[in-house]
């Protein structure tokens, strides 16, 4: 048809060739002899973008529907991965695409490769927002991802001596082919100052906030294609700006630099992606941030449902909004801010909006990563804020009071103001006494959720609690990543299990019985592992074999992940060999990544302890070869999308009742990878689906966890009673693995013997039992095989698609569109 050969929409090679080199004209200004790699790269980026376009008009004509109810997805972290891979597997032209590259006499992968991605997270939680964007519009709902539009992203990690050096992302560098700019869409967000009373134009008395700083939110919208259908999602991510870029008035008695230092100061609000796993407090520019966005999406959304010709009234049927963490809780005051102050609103009439609005997901138990902002702080950054929450506590502790009289110490411990020691604002408690829906990402974390950190508010609403398994696209995670594998499905099952993954995966179980089939398997991981092992050596000059079990462990370096415990595993095994170079044992190639926050002291060392033992054990003769361990710089979405694919074993080991759910877990699953892994987070629903009997499990449960505590744990005793263990603590003791500096690692291994929060000690023998059976059980490898396939087959449930339908029907009441 005529307008498969249209250059500016056409998904023809023609067409596509066509459009490419119009963009090298008409948007480059180059000429096609002159181009460089990234002037390709920005001209298909264009040419594709092209392609979203009518698409993108579907989607304003569903957010211009007063009938749809939209999504905000309000997040401070969207870890989207590169798009252009990904919007041509979703627009179904990558083939095309190939080929009319090849034309050009480029290569595809060359120009995959120049994408810069814009890693606008820290890890699981940002990553789970990116997935849940694609199955939204894989699944036709009108979604608004808001966020920040970050100058730099995540660090960019680069291992020197076998230590991590941070590097900035400046990932906006070549500039981003794919937002749009829209800055008549601009907001104005305000700070600082203080509040007054006054009498408006008919006699109330009623509160306005006078600022001290006001800056300006410009919007850039970024399309994410769903997969092969007419439809997207808008990810609406926002810069920091000042208000007139120059303070004229300074300017004309001669002060440029005061007047250039505004501009400089509002650009600072999102300038900078903050790290995880570090504290809070103090965090001026953090709150600022939140603030920030959560203004910008709130006005944004109001802007939208007021287009749509409905009064304020309604904006719950308009919007539902899910408040991704606590991050961006303030939305809960910010919304009543604008009902009640800018539209005039009824306190009552406002809260009940807001509350019909918002939900909150949890995303971890971790005191220490519970948000929590001083009262003083708070106050002087957001006066008007303050108050609201102090009226919102108030009508909620009488709320409270009612339910249970005289329980002044369930009072005090549902406040969302903290009185013990510094005053401070309780974001989860702020969430929780807003969101209509309160949702954990695993049905463990969801019930300890409950038990533990959210108990009281569950004991007061339970109906509020609902849980939501996370899930992960298989566009991205499958398809995109694992071409191979994908190609075999297809061949087997045909490709409705790309967007139907929870009905059609399973239909490959019987073929784990089929020896040619497994054969097929075999060699698409095997091949996988080859290009995974090419990779390796450029990046670390480190030489693995394809042929030995690669275990990997890439997340974030955190204690209770419990990398060391990995660790641990390499070292006895190590210790193994030194006393018999004759083993027979099954040869390993360990494979770690992840990035350690910059203020995190000992995940820095864990990963100064992986560098330094793979050092001694790659190199050591006696080992010749049988375990190799390579730490791979950089993890980020561009990295994992090679190395799950790759992995054979995958390592889950958190301690049990520590990892809300992990996505990571899923994404190894479904690429074939068998787990072993604690009873933690969604590890013990995929165990469930996979069957036990084709997942390695190991270690305590959350109960045995708690009781140990309770009988008082002693780590050193394991050391005591355990040769094998006090083998290896001892050669690490030693300096054996850092003969420049025998101490390096005293500082983790007396936090091991002495307190041991995360219980190494105590799953360790469990531990490497599980890893000796796991060392036998490769061995047989149809067995392997079968199980690997049993793996894939079974992991329907968690796919995204399964959880957004959930949010749909159990949280925001939304019927799916397309
Ligand atoms: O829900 C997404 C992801 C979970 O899979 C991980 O288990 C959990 O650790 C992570 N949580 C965070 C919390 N950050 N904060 N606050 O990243 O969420």
């Amino acid at each position: 048809p005529a307008t498969e050969n249209d250059a500016r929409s056409g998904n023809s090679v023609a067409a596509i060739r066509k459009s490419i080199l119009d963009h090298i004209h008409f948007s480059q200004a180059r000429l096609p002899v002159m181009a460089t790699c990234n002037d390709w790269y920005v001209a298909l980026a264009y040419t594709v973008r092209d392609r979203m376009f009518g698409h993108w008009m579907n989607v304003v004509q569903a957010i211009a529907d007063p009938q749809r109810k939209i999504v905000g997805y309000l997040s401070a972290e969207f870890l989207m991965g590169p798009h252009l891979g990904n919007a041509l597997i979703n627009l179904g032209i990558h083939d095309n695409t190939r080929a009319a590259v090849a034309q050009l006499g480029l290569n595809l992968d060359d120009l995959l490769a120049q994408e810069e991605e814009p890693g606008l997270g820290n890890g699981g939680l940002g990553r789970l927002a990116a997935c849940y964007m694609d199955s939204l519009a894989t699944l036709g709902v009108p979604a608004l991802g808001y966020g920040i539009r970050y100058e730099f992203g995540i660090f960019s990690q680069e291992i020197r001596d076998g230590r991590q050096v941070e590097k900035t992302d400046k990932w906006l560098r070549l500039g981003n082919p794919w937002e749009i700019h829209r800055p008549e869409l601009s907001c104005t967000v305000n700070f600082g100052g203080r509040t007054e009373w006054f009498h408006d134009e008919r006699g109330r008395l009623r509160i306005r906030w006078i600022p001290n700083r006001v800056i300006k939110g410009v919007p850039y919208d970024t399309p994410i294609p769903a997969f092969r259908k007419d439809f997207i999602g808008i990810l609406r991510l926002w810069k920091s700006e000042a208000v007139e870029s120059f303070d004229f008035q300074a300017f004309n008695v001669g002060d440029y630099y005061k007047a250039v230092d505004e501009k400089v100061v509002s650009e600072t609000v999102s300038k900078v992606l903050y790290p995880n796993d570090e504290p809070e407090i103090g965090k001026t520019l953090r709150l600022a941030q939140q603030y920030f966005f959560v203004s910008c999406a709130l006005q944004d959304m109001i802007r939208v449902h007021l287009i749509r010709g409905k009064a304020l009234d309604t904006f719950h049927e308009s919007f539902a909004v899910q408040l991704n963490d606590t991050h961006p809780a303030i939305a809960v005051a910010e919304l009543m801010r604008l009902l009640v102050d800018e539209h005039d609103m009824d306190w009552c009439e406002a809260w009940t909006i807001t509350r019909n609005v918002f939900s909150y997901t949890n995303h971890t138990l971790l005191s220490e990563a519970l948000e929590k902002w001083p009262l003083p702080f708070f106050g002087h950054l957001l006066p008007r804020h303050l108050e609201i929450i102090y009226e919102i506590n108030h009508r909620f502790l009488e709320e409270v009071r009612r339910h249970a009289p005289g329980d002044d110490g369930l009072a005090s411990r549902l406040s969302i103001i903290d009185e013990g020691g510094q005053k401070s604002i309780r974001m989860a408690h702020l969430a929780s006494v807003a969101g209509h829906r309160i949702n954990g990402v695993a049905e463990l974390h969801t019930k300890l959720l409950s038990r533990t950190v959210l108990r009281d508010f569950h004991a007061i609403y339970p109906d509020r609690f609902v849980n939501v398994t996370n899930g992960v696209t298989p566009r991205r995670w499958m398809v995109l990543s694992n071409p191979k594998l994908a190609g075999l499905l297809e061949s087997a099952i045909g490709d409705r299990w790309i967007c139907r993954f929870e009905e059609e995966i399973e239909k490959i179980a019987p073929l784990a019985d089929d020896p040619a089939f497994r054969n097929h398997w075999r060699e698409v991981k095997r091949g996988n592992k080859a290009d995974l092992a090419g990779l390796i050596h450029e990046r670390t000059g480190n030489t693995v074999d394809p042929d030995t079990l690669f275990d990997v462990q890439v997340k974030r370096i955190h204690e209770y992940k419990r990398q060391h415990l990995n660790v641990l595993h390499i070292v006895t095994l190590y210790n193994r060999i030194r006393r018999n170079p004759n083993l027979d044992i099954t040869p390993r190639t360990f494979i770690f990544g992840g990035k350690a926050a910059p203020g995190y002291a000992m995940a820095k060392l864990i990963i100064k302890l992986i560098n330094d033992v793979g050092a001694v054990v790659n190199r050591d003769p006696d080992v010749a070869g049988r375990l190799k361990v390579v730490f791979f710089p950089n993890f980020n979405v561009k990295n994992g999308q090679m190395i799950y694919p790759a992995a054979e074993l995958s390592e889950q080991i958190s301690t049990a009742g520590k990892e809300a759910s992990g996505t990571g877990n899923m994404k190894f699953s479904m690429n074939g990878a068998l787990t072993i892994g604690t009873l933690d987070g969604a590890n013990v629903e995929i165990r469930e689906a996979v069957g036990p009997e084709n997942f390695f499990l190991f270690g305590l449960t959350v109960d045995q966890v708690n009781d140990l505590w309770g009988r008082g744990y002693n780590p050193r005793r394991y050391y005591e009673e355990n040769a094998q263990l006090r083998e290896a603590v001892d050669l690490l003791y030693s300096g054996h693995f850092s003969p420049d500096h025998q101490a390096r690692f005293v500082p983790l291994l007396d936090t091991l013997l002495n307190h041991d929060p995360y219980m190494l000690l105590a799953d360790y023998q469990a531990y490497i039992d599980c890893q000796d059976q796991i060392a036998a059980a490769y061995r047989d490898q149809e067995h392997w095989t079968r199980i690997s396939i049993l793996n894939v087959a079974r992991m329907g449930r968690f796919s995204s698609d399964r959880s957004i339908r959930e949010y749909c029907k159990d949280i925001w009441r939304i019927r799916q569109g397309v």
